[in-house]
């Protein structure tokens, strides 16, 4: 598909910014506000997780006071990947062209948006990046920095994926570049799901640019990260590394 940048991108559909939601009753009318403010074509789906803290309600508020605005309620935590993937089958089967990942607390900054979706104007897939020349961190621990850096670096080398900021949250895809990644076998729950899709992406050819973003710690709420999250994605990036080279010493297709 990415045939040395040659290839011709048809026009943008419209974009919806999908921002998963548990537990962030103090952010979701702040950053859903500033989403509306930064790119005001754009539409957004709060998929939130029941949250006990009514974060649910409050975007079912904003839904009602703004047809650009849509909730989808899921019925308990099942993990961000989960949430994204019930997020991308709406966007998908209410026509969106474009198919935006976000988080709720305010480490994505919605006025980055736009640079995001000009660059997905010539790629397939477009991943904001911290640990690209020009991209910053501000106010993360050193723990969460040195977690993250590595995690990138493990999936690269393992992988053999050319991408520097693999585990990020921030992302544009193209429609019909979910539709390409064969999203029905994507089984990560947490935030292996997004070395997931990065992987997929690269293997199927599609044209992957990383755009320099800053992210910035959460300022209220806490985060969801855990333990649990962190051994998913150590064993499954192992396995789909060992996966990866065993077919290819067996010469057959990836995945
Ligand atoms: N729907 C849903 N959202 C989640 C879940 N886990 C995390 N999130 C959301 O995903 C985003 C990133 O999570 P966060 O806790 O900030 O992770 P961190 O930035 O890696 O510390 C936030 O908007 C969370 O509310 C989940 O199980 N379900
Ligand atoms: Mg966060």
């Amino acid at each position: 598909m990415n045939d040395g940048g040659q290839k011709r991108y048809g026009p943008l559909g419209s974009a919806l910014v999908i921002i998963p939601t548990y537990n962030e009753a103090e952010n979701i009318k702040p950053i859903v506000a500033r989403v509306r403010e930064a790119v005001p074509e754009a539409h957004v789906l709060v998929a939130d997780d029941n949250s006990p803290d009514g974060t649910g309600k409050l975007a079912d508020e904003l839904a009602a006071a703004d047809d650009h605005v849509h909730v989808l309620h899921r019925k308990g935590k099942e993990g961000l990947g989960a949430a994204y993937m019930a997020g991308f089958r709406w966007g998908i089967d209410n026509g969106y062209g474009v198919l935006v990942e976000m988080d709720a607390d305010g480490s994505h900054q919605p006025e980055e948006l736009p640079r995001l979706l000009t660059a997905l104007k010539g790629a397939d897939l477009v991943l904001g990046s911290r640990w690209v020349p020009g991209g910053r961190i501000v106010n993360w621990p050193k723990s969460r920095e040195f977690i993250s850096r590595g995690g990138s670096l493990y999936s690269r080398m393992l992988l053999g994926v050319p991408i520097r900021d693999v585990t990020g949250g921030f992302r544009a895809f193209r429609a019909e570049t979910l539709e390409g990644l064969g999203l029905d076998e994507v089984a990560s729950q947490g935030y292996c799901f997004q070395v997931d899709l990065a992987r997929r992406a690269v293997e199927s050819g599609f044209h992957v640019v990383e755009v320099p973003i800053t992210f910035v710690e959460r300022e209220i709420g806490e985060s969801k990260m855990s333990n649990d999250i962190l051994i998913e994605a150590l064993w499954r990036v192992t396995a789909w590394g060992v996966g990866t080279r065993a077919n290819k010493l067996l010469g057959r297709k990836p995945l």
